[in-house]
């Protein structure tokens, strides 16, 4: 896949990785982004050889730094975005994703790339990476999942605590929290996601893809429901 604007997909063996490409913008999000991950994600989903996808920003300064707020002053109505989501819900993409998603973070990760990161698996950052949802001081809420992943990675109080102070944490702070699953140095951030990448990539896919869903269904079942849908998708996985 190729002629992207916004994004460069790339698919090496089993690993896809996105890129998310506006350096000039700090990656910021726009609605040609959104288009354009809706559009590799859809093909990564129906990818049987894709056993991980890879996220990172391009630059040097962020992940990305939120939705494109010159953009977003010259938003369609209210009327219209709700449209285009009933159409195209990237954000439902996301969380249906079979593959384990990883996001290797530096720099900015603010608003809708704090939210894309949420969605991803694991999440490894540079000691430069901050982290921050500032919709509250823009007068707006999160609006890409941040209110309901957020909690769900940082529990309560923490998730609270971002939401409704807008401040930003550093990696220390983040990897402290929980949010992210490790710090490495800037030089390494790369090949490191790349190698865990490799890591998940070298098991059963069938395992994997089954062990993530039992871990995210999972989430939102009582815990007797849990331990359930646990024994159906171990019993498939013995069947097969
Ligand atoms: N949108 C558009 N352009 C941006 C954005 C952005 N979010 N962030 C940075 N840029 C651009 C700047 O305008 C600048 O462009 P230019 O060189 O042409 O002037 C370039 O990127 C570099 O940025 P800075 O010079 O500002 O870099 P600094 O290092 O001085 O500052 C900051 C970095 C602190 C990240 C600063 O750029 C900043 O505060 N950016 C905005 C962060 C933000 O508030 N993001 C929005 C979060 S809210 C959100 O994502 C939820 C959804 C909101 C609306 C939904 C609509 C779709």
């Amino acid at each position: 896949m190729s002629g992207f604007e916004t994004v460069i997909y790339e698919k090496t063996e089993s690993i896809a990785c996105i890129t998310l490409n506006r350096p000039h913008a700090l990656n910021a999000f726009n609605v040609r982004m959104r288009d354009e991950l809706y559009e590799v994600l859809s093909a990564i989903k129906a990818d049987d050889e894709v056993r991980v996808a890879l996220f990172r920003g391009a630059g040097d300064k962020a992940f990305c730094a939120g939705a494109d707020l010159k953009e977003f002053l010259t938003a369609p109505s209210v009327v219209k975005a709700r449209q285009i989501r009933s159409i195209r819900d990237l954000w439902r993409l996301f969380l249906s994703m079979p593959q384990p998603l990883i996001a290797a973070l530096h720099g900015y990760v603010l608003g809708s790339g704090i939210e894309i990161a949420l969605y991803c698996d694991l999440r490894i950052a540079a000691p430069d990476a901050v982290f921050g949802l500032p919709e509250v001081s823009l007068g707006i809420l999160p609006a890409a999942g941040g209110t309901q992943t957020l909690p769900r990675i940082l529990g309560l109080s923490g998730a609270l605590d971002m939401l409704l102070t807008g401040r930003r944490l550093s990696a220390q702070e983040a990897i402290n929290m929980g949010m992210v699953n490790q710090i490495v140095p800037r030089e390494k951030l790369l090949q490191t996601a790349d190698d865990l990448a490799h890591k998940i990539a070298s098991f059963d896919p069938l395992v994997i893809r089954n062990a993530k869903q039992a871990v995210i269904k999972g989430m939102d079942l009582t815990l007797d429901q849990g331990l359930d849908l646990e024994w159906r998708l171990a019993a498939k996985i013995r069947e097969s």
